[in-house]
Parts: structure tokens; sequence; C-alpha cells
């Protein structure tokens, strides 16, 4: 999945890789022509005592160093471009697919992973890929082009390069093994303390009413502690790592010079010889460290890139027809034939056998105890879920067969649990239809009975609205979700409970308005109380899944005794209060 991911999300990038490696190729070149030339200063010009073979070996050297930065510099610049926009690509494709799942494919990873996988995971596959392109070219040609070098210098100290680089090897090696799992498991607890951080911030309210932050606070102080134990096992590692790498490093030097002091001594070697071989022997060895690191990272961008290629590789279960058929008409007509729906997983099917048509004009209610399954009637509409078995038909073409723009703005839903998102009042309004007017926004307030309180706010239409719209109250939320759908002017209306924070007064002005201006518009109206529904054109009796009765008020009270007992219980709690 890494290869795949790089391959598919690096392409556009590949001007900025070649020159990666062009320049990472001139400045390893460069940094290896160093060391020999410093040698040649010592042995040829220091030893002769020839000051011009100094200064211009010198200026030879200075001119080589500069070279060797600027390309370093040019290298890490593309190469950070290119990771970031690598980065930035792959999150991207990540949102993009995460918005077009539907509610079933959220649910089957679950919001906090999906989150995770969109930033964290990211970052490590980015974090790698900016450490490859940086490393990549340098490492080998280092490795290889030291130990060459260095044999150059004398072949007879060649030992140490044989003892010292795998003894380094080995070291890095064994702790990177020790550290792999323990990365491994550090993404899933970041997973796991993301999900506790998120419900506990959503559920803050309840969480404060049933006084559970002390079992809260505890959930959320073991998942921390078992990250932190985790990140300590990590921190432990990589304590011994460094000395044990500087220890090598040092005992190495101290071999070379000891070793190499016994054959300048004895005349066989120069000394410039020996300072280049120390010096190339520590590009080797660093080199070898800087890979092994590389290689580090592989495994934990792997387990995150395998994360995030499930994500992608989603075939998103709700999608669009490949040839949308165009309807007729457009007047909002919907039917429902023999329709059965079930929840994924669900043995038991939440609806069956559901059919029923609204016509242009009509109002339909839909009545019945909760649970019913009366949300996951109006779901199927625009098509937040598929039925498993019948047709759910808009103008008379089956929604699975229209294209999503035909649905989305013909239909529009009134969500029993309302969603407004941060920002303004009027920024939530035009949500469905960003070009209405002013004039429309406050309209469709009026209509929703909404427009007192948004006048009485200093700032009126540019309010702000905090995430989720919890900053206005359960029934303010409805009545600006009512006035969001108004906006869109839309040929069906899905009204799923959308009066109950209402009072009775407010619910009748508000159904009076909305009347006038839904006039020719197909209205479905889920409703708990008998006073809203009870003017409806047709009234369907909902009970577990099934539609039990039909037909208007004054038909069902005389036929039906499920809507009778419903009415009786509204009429006594009534009279009671
Ligand atoms: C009908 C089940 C739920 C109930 C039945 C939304 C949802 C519901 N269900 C699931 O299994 N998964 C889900 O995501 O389906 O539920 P409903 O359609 O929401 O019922 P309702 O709207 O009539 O009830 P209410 O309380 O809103 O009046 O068994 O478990
Ligand atoms: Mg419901």
């Amino acid at each position: 999945m890494l290869v795949t991911l790089i391959r598919r999300y690096a392409r556009p990038y590949l001007p900025y890789i070649v020159a990666v490696i062009i320049f990472q190729l001139a400045s390893t070149i460069a940094a290896l022509y160093l060391p020999s030339l410093n040698a040649q200063i010592i042995d040829e010009g220091v030893a002769r005592g020839d000051t011009d073979y100094i200064w211009r070996t010198g200026g030879v050297m200075l001119g080589v160093a500069v070279i060797q930065v600027a390309t370093a510099v040019a290298g890490v610049y593309f190469g950070s471009k290119a990771a970031m926009a690598f980065g930035r690509d792959l999150r991207r494709g990540v949102f993009r697919k995460v918005t077009s799942f539907s509610a079933k494919d959220v649910n089957v990873f679950g919001a906090p992973t999906l989150i995770t996988r969109g930033t964290n995971d990211v970052q490590q596959v980015q974090m790698l890929v900016l450490l490859g392109l940086n490393f990549m070219v340098a490492t080998p040609i280092m490795c290889i082009g030291g130990i060459f070098m260095a044999l150059r210098e004398d072949l007879n100290l060649s030992w140490l390069v044989w003892v010292s680089v795998p003894l380094l090897v080995v070291v890095v090696g064994y702790l990177v093994v020790r550290l792999m799992p323990l990365f491994r498991s550090m993404q899933k607890k970041i997973d796991r303390l993301n999900g506790i951080l998120r419900e506990q911030i959503i559920g803050i309210r309840v969480v404060r009413a049933f006084v559970r932050e002390p079992h809260e606070t505890q959930r959320f102080g073991a998942a921390n502690q078992e990250l932190t134990d985790v990140s300590l096992k990590i921190g432990a590692l990589f304590v011994l790592m460094f000395p044990a790498i500087g220890m090598i490093l040092h005992v190495s030097t101290a071999a070379v010079l000891w070793f190499g002091g016994q054959r300048v001594d004895a005349g066989e070697m120069q000394v410039g010889s020996l300072t280049a071989f120390l010096q190339y022997l520590l590009q080797i060895l660093i080199a070898v460290m800087m890979g092994t690191f590389m290689a580090m990272m592989i495994p934990r961008a792997s387990v995150c890139a395998d994360r995030i290629g499930e994500v992608l590789d989603v075939e998103p279960s709700i999608h669009e027809p490949l040839t949308p058929t165009v309807p007729a008409g457009r007047s909002g007509r919907v039917e429902f034939r023999n329709v059965s729906f079930a929840y994924p997983g669900a043995e038991a099917p939440v609806l069956s056998n559901i059919s029923f048509t609204a016509e242009p004009g009509q109002t339909v209610a839909i009545i019945g105890s909760t649970g019913a399954g009366k949300t996951s009637l109006l779901a199927l509409l625009p098509r937040l879920y598929d039925a498993a078995s019948g047709e759910v038909l808009l103008d008379g073409v089956p929604v699975t067969n229209l294209a999503r723009s035909d649905i989305t703005t013909r239909v529009a839903m009134v969500p029993q649990r309302p969603y407004l998102f941060s920002g303004t009042i009027e920024h939530n309004l035009r949500f469905g239809r960003p070009e209405a007017t002013d004039e429309e926004l406050w309209d469709a307030l009026t209509t929703a009975q909404a427009e007192d309180f948004v006048r009485e706010k200093s700032q009126g239409l540019g309010a702000r609205i905090s995430q989720g719209g919890t900053n206005v109250s359960g029934g303010q939320r409805q009545r600006l979700s009512i006035a969001r759908a108004l906006v869109t002017r839309p040929k069906v209306f899905l009204f799923d409970d959308s009066f109950s924070a209402l009072d009775v007064a407010t619910d009748a002005r508000l159904r009076r308005a909305l009347k006038a201006k839904t006039a020719d518009a197909t209205v479905i109206i889920v409703g708990q109380r008998v006073s809203t529904i009870a003017d409806a054109d047709q009234i369907l009796v909902l009970d577990k899944g099934q539609i039990v009765d039909r037909g208007t008020h004054e038909e069902l009270l005389d036929s039906s005794s499920t809507y009778r007992e419903i009415v009786e219980s509204q009429l006594s709690t009534e009279a009671a209060a």
C-alpha cells in the first residue's frame, strides 16, 4: 500500500524529485571529495612547505564546499516542496473520499479513526517521503563512495571499516526491531485517545448532567496513560540508541588514531591520509545510521499507509448512476413501491412493504411510536440509505437512477436532530442555495417563525453559530433548519419531527405559514402530536416498520384502532396536564 500511495500521489511532483536526485548527487560527491583535498593539502602542501599549492588547493576546497552546501540546500528545498505537496494531495484524497461516504460507510470505520487517518496517518507517510527524498540518494552513495575513498587512502586500515559498520548496523538494527511493534501500538492508542476525547467533548452536557466527570476523567486518564507508557518505552530505547551510536563512533575514531598513528610513525602512512580516512569512516557511519533510521520509519509509515488505503479503497455504498435518467416532469411527485429496508448487520427489517404516493401540493403525514421506522423511511428519499427491495421514485424515476444533483435540488430535509455548521446564521441558511438574497433569507425566517429571535441578535443574520449549532436552543435550531430548507425552494419537503420542540401555538402558526409557502410542493411530515398532522391530506400510521392504516384524520378516527389509541392517549395526557 505504501508503495502504491507514494507512486500515485508523488507522480505529479516527478520534476521536483528529479531535481532532488541531481542536487543530492552533486552534494554527496562534493562531500566525498572534501577529505581527500584536505589530505592533499597536508601531505603535499604542508609537507613540502609549498604555500602556493596550499592556497590553490585551499581555493578549490572552498569552492567544493560552497557547491556542497548550495546543492544540499537546494535538494532539501525541492524535497520539502515535493513531500509537502504530496501530503496535501493525500489529505485531500482522504477528505474527498470520506465526503463521498454514505452514513453506512462512515459507520463501518467510525468518525475518530477517519479523523486520525486523514491527519496523523497522512503526516507519518509524508514524513517518510520527506526523509526518503532527503536521504535516499545521499545515503547509499555516501556509504559506498565513502568506503571506496577510505580504502583508497589506506588499505591496511580497512578492517576498521569492516568491523565498525556491521557493529553499528547490528546495534541500531536491534533497537529498531524492538521499536517497531511499539510504534504500531502507538498508532492504535492515538486512535483510541482521539475517540474518547471526541466523545467526551460532544457529550459534555450529558457527562455533566449525570455527574460522570470522575468516571470519564478516569477513562480518558487510562487511555492517556497507555499512550504515555508506549511513548516512554520508545523513549527508553531512544535513550539507549544515542549513547550506543556515540560509543561506536568514538571508539572507531580512537581506533583509527591508534592504529593509523602507528602506521604514520612507521612512515607507512601520511598524516593527511589518516585524517581523510577518519573523516570517511565518520561519513560512512553517519550514513549507515541515517539509513537505519529511514528503515525504521518504513514500518510505521506502512502501517499508516495501510490505514489510509483502507479508506481510499472503499467503494461508496451509494454511488451515482453512470447514465442518470432525466425525469420528464419536475413537480416533486414521490412514490414508494413495496419498499423494504434493513440496516446493515441487523437481522430484522426496519421497514417492510411500504407503498404510498405523495402528490405535489399534498401533505402526507407519518405517525407512529418511537422506533417505528419513520426517520428510516425519510432517509430513503435523499439516498442516505438505499432500499433493500422495492422502489423509491421521484417524479416517476427510481432515485437510484437519478443524478445526485437532481435529488438534492428537489428534496430538502429537515432532520430530526438538525445540525448547524459553525459560521453565521446567514452562512447556514445559504447552505443549499448560496445565491439566495437577504430578502429570501428573511422571508424564510419569517415563515419558520424564527424572524423574531434573529432580529433580537445584534448582528442579525451575521450572528455566530457554533459547531453543531450548540449556542442556540433546540427549538431555535429546529426553526433555523426549517428556514434553511425553505431557502433552497425544493419541490419536496421532508420534516422529521421538526415541530416537536415548538409549543402548540408556534407549531400551529408555523404550519399555517408553511402551508402558504409550500402550496405546490410535496410535503412529508413526521409528527408525534396529532394536532401537528391532523389536517394532512393523508396520514400513514406506521407500526414496527409497516403501514397499518392510512386515511385522513376523520377516516382514521373511524377505522383505525391504533390511531384512536394515539389520539386518546394524547387527549388524556392533555386533560391530565
Ligand atoms: C427504526 C433502528 C432503530 C429502530 C429502527 C437511525 C437508525 C435506526 N436504527 C438502526 O438500527 N440504525 C440507525 O442508524 O431502526 O428507527 P427510526 O427510523 O429512527 O425510528 P423513528 O424515527 O420512527 O423513531 P423516533 O424515536 O424518531 O420517533 O429500531 O433501532
Ligand atoms: Mg425518528
